[in-house]
């Protein structure tokens, strides 16, 4: 294809908490950059995955759910995925199917959101391998007169169903221009910050009945010795209450191992070397309620 021909742009994926954007970008992108769990508000910055093939380069931005934000790291986490609409060339929004009667009026808000961006929109249903095919064609229809979608695509992030009919029609969506990174890049962002986001999910997957949302993670240390000599990393837990950091600890400090553990063999995936990784907890009160301390723990 030759160079005017070629399509490089912005795709922002939007939708409510846990709806599957983190997973489906995961898929498109054939590698975990982006961190899942079964909870909401799992995704905290904007990611940008870097998808590349022969004739196009898509950016996608996962971003944060979109809910009502009342606490001051919510409201930041909102405004993030606010930001990364009004940057997108186009927006791809997701809905989850599995509640079929009442998805979309729990769409209203993300919907006002799409629609005021003034962007191309299309809209991704997923997680149609939880539904009867019957349901599928009312939601269609429900979607569509919501809003003037460009397209209504039925997918499973999980088991890969529809992405390739996605993918095709949002290379549609994005200008003509040459690619931005590198085609072997997969994500704009730091090693130590997907190293971060890797323990981070360990722990919400570890503590997920236990802890509120209010943990974060930072890298303290990442030291790459000359190979074949194991990446040596420190990573710091930040809670905000001493007995989260209790329960984070476990009994003699077997959860901070298990979860040690499961994080040090994706992140050996991830980089493909031997990996020694330490980690700390440390109490940081309210953390998540003043900008400051936000600040202090997610900006450094
Ligand atoms: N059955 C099914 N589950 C899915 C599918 N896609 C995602 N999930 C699950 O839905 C949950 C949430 O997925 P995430 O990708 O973290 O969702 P998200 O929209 O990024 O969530 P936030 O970052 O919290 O906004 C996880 O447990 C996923 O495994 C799907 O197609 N089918
Ligand atoms: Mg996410």
């Amino acid at each position: 294809m030759s160079d005017n021909a070629h399509r490089c742009g912005v795709i922002a994926i939007a939708g409510r908490p846990n709806v599957g954007k983190s997973t489906l970008l995961n898929r498109i992108l054939g590698a975990k950059i982006a961190i899942v769990t079964p909870k909401p508000q799992t995704t905290r910055d904007r990611i940008l995955g870097i998808w590349s093939q022969p004739g196009a380069q898509i950016l996608f931005h996962d971003t944060p759910g979109i809910h009502v934000a009342t606490k001051a790291l919510n409201r930041r986490m909102v405004m993030e995925a606010q930001a990364a609409l009004d940057d997108a060339d186009a927006i791809l929004m997701m809905t989850d199917a599995s509640d079929p009667a009442t998805c979309l009026k729990q769409d209203n808000n993300v919907i006002s959101r799409v629609r005021e961006s003034g962007k191309p929109a299309v809209l991704a249903i997923n997680k149609i391998d939880l539904i009867e095919k019957a349901s599928l064609l009312p939601l269609i229809e429900t979607y569509s007169k919501a809003m003037d979608f460009k397209a209504i695509i039925p997918i499973s992030a999980q088991d890969g169903d529809g992405i390739e009919n996605l993918t095709d029609l949002l290379v549609t969506l994005i200008p003509k221009g040459p690619a931005m990174y590198p085609d072997d890049d997969l994500s704009d962002r730091p090693l130590r910050f997907l190293v971060a986001e890797i323990v981070r999910e360990k722990l919400m997957l570890a503590l997920r009945h236990e802890l509120p949302y209010s943990t974060a993670v930072t890298i303290e240390e990442f030291i790459e010795p000359a190979p074949p000599a194991a990446v040596r990393i420190s990573a710091l837990i930040h809670v905000e209450r001493a007995s989260q950091k209790g329960i984070v600890i476990g009994k003699q400090g077997a959860m901070l191992k298990e979860i040690g553990t499961a994080a040090r063999h994706d992140i050996q995936d991830l980089i493909g070397r031997p990996v020694m990784l330490t980690l700390f907890v440390r109490v940081d009160e309210d953390w998540t309620t003043t900008d400051e301390g936000i600040s202090t723990v997610l900006d450094n």
